[in-house]
């Protein structure tokens, strides 16, 4: 194991967060640890690279989509969202510095098992506490709504961070769209469940998988919450979260679902997938907030991707003159 090395606190991840108890066995506690395909190809398995051997750099950022809807990007930049002077992160780093558990956690290789991953066609269950529970498709998705552009903050809990622009259209939009009961408290999110094409699935059994959010009601009716079908002027390449995540850009990384095929409104806090893995570590709100430390590190500062500088981290993400009203304080 001579290429075990320790990697720099600000690298801690949120795999980490799995209880040592919850480790069934040796092959997946070394999967766990991003060493999966050395550790199966040492048993005499294969981790299933799908498409790794094919991946092709040059097509990095290309939508997963392919020229689908193409006609609609890039959309007009809406200079109402901007991020303190922070340079916009380089389109090449934003694609491939990712957390896609369902491919692998090593974050840079994420994109190479990614590519070719299908999402066409694709559907997304309306259900629970709605007017009329129904299926939406890609066209639903991306031609009823008109789209714009918003360069927004992105802080991930491990403490990287950067400024992305999204292409999509406030998530109010598609909820109102929706119809939900006023007895609707919070909608929850379900990302897609497919062992067979999803390596992450079945390699770390212990997640409770598939990867589920939610947010309050009043919180993904805020103008900032954002339905992302592209970045960086065309579609979504795989390895973001095709053909379409959230960004809730006050809150950590974690709470912006990729690849949703389901949301249901309900009355309760709905559980989340970090927050059942480890309760402790991540609540149900996740904001950003510099004085709430993370178990195991501090969140007082950041290191930016692109430009590798480190600086404070902000209330909310800096979104605390927008989200402020929404909170208390006290939220975990
Ligand atoms: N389905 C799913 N969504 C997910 C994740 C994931 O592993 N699976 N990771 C989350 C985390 S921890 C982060 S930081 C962001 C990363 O988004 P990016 O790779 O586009 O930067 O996606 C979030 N959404
Ligand atoms: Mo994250």
């Amino acid at each position: 194991m001579a290429n075990i090395r320790v990697e720099p606190d600000w690298r801690l991840p949120e795999r980490l967060a799995t209880p040592a108890s919850t480790f069934l066995n040796r092959r997946q506690l070394l999967a766990g640890l991003g060493l999966g395909s050395l550790a199966l190809g040492a048993s005499g398995c294969s981790y299933p690279e799908r498409s790794a051997l094919a991946a092709d750099r040059s097509r990095l950022t290309e939508p997963a989509l392919g020229s689908r809807f193409a006609d609609l990007f890039p959309a007009g930049r809406n200079d109402a969202y901007e991020v303190g002077g922070r340079p916009e992160t380089a389109e090449e780093k934003a694609a491939s510095y990712n957390n896609f558990y369902e491919f692998t956690t090593d974050k840079e290789r994420v994109w190479e098992l990614a590519q070719g991953y299908q999402v066409d066609p694709w559907s997304i269950e309306v259900s629970g506490l709605v007017k009329k529970p129904r299926t939406l498709d890609l066209d639903d998705l991306f031609t009823r709504f008109p789209l714009e552009e918003r360069l927004y903050r992105f802080r991930c809990v491990e403490r990287w961070a950067m400024q992305v622009p999204w292409t999509g259209f406030p998530l109010r939009k598609l909820i109102e769209h929706l119809e939900p009961l006023g007895s609707a408290t919070h909608v929850r999110f379900v990302s897609v469940l497919d062992k067979q094409g999803l390596p992450g699935q079945s390699v770390y059994a212990w997640y409770p998988w598939p990867y589920f959010e939610g947010l309050r009601m009043d919180e993904a009716m805020h103008d900032l919450a954002f339905v992302v079908l592209g970045a960086y002027g065309h579609a979504l390449p795989m390895q973001n979260g095709a053909p379409w995540r959230l960004a809730v850009p006050w809150k950590y990384g974690y709470k912006g679902p990729k690849s949703v095929v389901a949301i249901e409104f309900v009355d309760q806090e709905p559980a989340t997938f970090w927050n059942q893995s480890t309760p402790s570590e991540y609540g149900f709100y996740s904001n950003v907030n510099p004085d709430q430390p993370h178990p195991r590190w501090s969140q007082a500062r950041e290191r930016d991707i692109g430009t590798d500088e480190s600086r404070p981290t902000l209330l909310y993400n800096g979104y605390a003159p927008q989200v402020g009203d929404l909170y208390t304080g006290r939220e975990f």
